[in-house]
């Protein structure tokens, strides 16, 4: 059977790198894409052992004649859109970047695709941000959304773009809406990173405290690398659809701040309120985690919990890797680091 070829663009972020190595090991020829393309940028396919296993091109979602040249030369199988400026906070500081990155960068693939009639299968990132200020319990592929910033806002009109192209023109292009997901890989601007690197730090004596924004919203947290097997699995069935892919449980930052303090055998004791939120290191008496008002959002998602009741059904997926088991691989990679 002919080898596949895929185009993972975002290849150099943590979905992206998990991704090319699971493709690998699906055999597929994998085209690595990303803006990023200066050295130090590599060190994720350097931990995951892949750097010599891709072809890597340069890419940038905002450049129409240069993803059009890609995708002709390749003619790919498989297109996993995963690049975006994908920080929710920077998207208030940066909209319209965001938005000609975020938004229309993925009409500029799906146009590519349908100027030059490729069979190319495409798979969208869409994001649990969509639903932002949602009033339901848990969230499904019918769940309103109800973006809060100018990245969420971007990522809905990838969504429904996406779903028009496969309704318009029959193309086989799907929607992951992904809530949170998280691992060693991720950057360190995301709060799960920033805390299991910042409290190693503090372990090591190379910092006093964490600053935080608001540590009471919640997210459904899952294992990033499970995550990545889902969006193959999208591709894979008959029909395209959307699938929302979770976990179903639902964290604040403060719990995850105790799950890693328990991991490191740390007490911590909470004072005060809001600003003056204080977290306490019982075993040495040192405040260790501080609420820094620059860090709050101008609009804030509270609250996120996925059902994923329709991928289990139709992709078979579940996800692997439980809270305490994130916070434990996190931990553990940051202090060995
Ligand atoms: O924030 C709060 C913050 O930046 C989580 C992206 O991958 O997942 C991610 O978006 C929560 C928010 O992720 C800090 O206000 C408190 O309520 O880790 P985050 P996010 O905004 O949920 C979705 C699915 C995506 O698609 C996005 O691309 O934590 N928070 N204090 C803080 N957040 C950060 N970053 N830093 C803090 O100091």
């Amino acid at each position: 059977m002919k080898r596949k070829i895929a185009l993972v663009t975002g290849a150099l972020g943590q979905d992206g790198s998990y991704l090319c190595k699971f493709l690998i090991k699906k055999k597929y020829k994998v085209i690595a894409a990303d803006r990023r393309s200066s050295r130090n940028n590599f060190w994720r396919h350097k931990e995951l052992k892949i750097e010599d296993r891709v072809i890597y091109r340069e890419f940038d979602l905002t450049d129409f004649g240069s993803i059009v040249r890609l995708i002709e030369e390749y003619r790919f199988d498989e297109i996993y859109n995963l690049a975006a400026q994908s920080f929710v906070g920077t998207s208030f500081n940066s909209p319209i970047t965001t938005a000609d990155s975020t938004a229309i960068g993925t009409l500029r693939i799906l146009e590519a695709i349908r100027i030059l009639k490729l069979k190319t299968k495409f798979y969208q990132a869409s994001s649990s941000e969509m639903y932002g200020k949602t009033y339901d319990y848990s969230q499904n592929e019918k769940t309103k959304f109800n973006p809060r910033s100018p990245y969420a806002v971007s990522k809905v009109f990838s969504h429904f773009i996406t779903k028009n192209y496969r309704e318009s023109y029959g193309m086989f292009a799907c929607c992951g809406i992904l809530f949170n997901h998280e691992s060693p890989l991720r950057g360190e601007e995301f709060v799960t990173r920033k805390i299991t690197r910042q409290l190693s730090e503090i372990i090591n004596g190379e910092r006093e405290l964490i600053e935080l924004g608001n540590i009471n919203t919640k997210r459904d947290w899952g294992y990033a690398e499970d995550y990545v097997e889902a969006m193959w699995k999208i591709l894979q069935q008959k029909k395209a659809e959307d699938f929302v892919i979770a976990t179903g449980k639902s964290f604040s930052i403060k719990d995850f701040i105790l799950e890693c303090c328990n991991f490191l055998k740390i007490k911590i004791l909470w004072s005060g309120k809001g600003i003056k939120l204080r977290g306490v290191n019982k075993n040495n008496g040192k405040t260790i985690i501080r609420i820094n008002k620059k860090y709050f959002r101008p609009a804030e998602v509270n609250y996120l919990k996925g059902d994923y009741s329709y991928a289990k059904k139709k992709l078979k997926w579940k996800p692997k890797t439980n809270f305490k088991q994130l916070v434990k691989i996190m931990m553990k990679a940051d202090l060995e680091r």
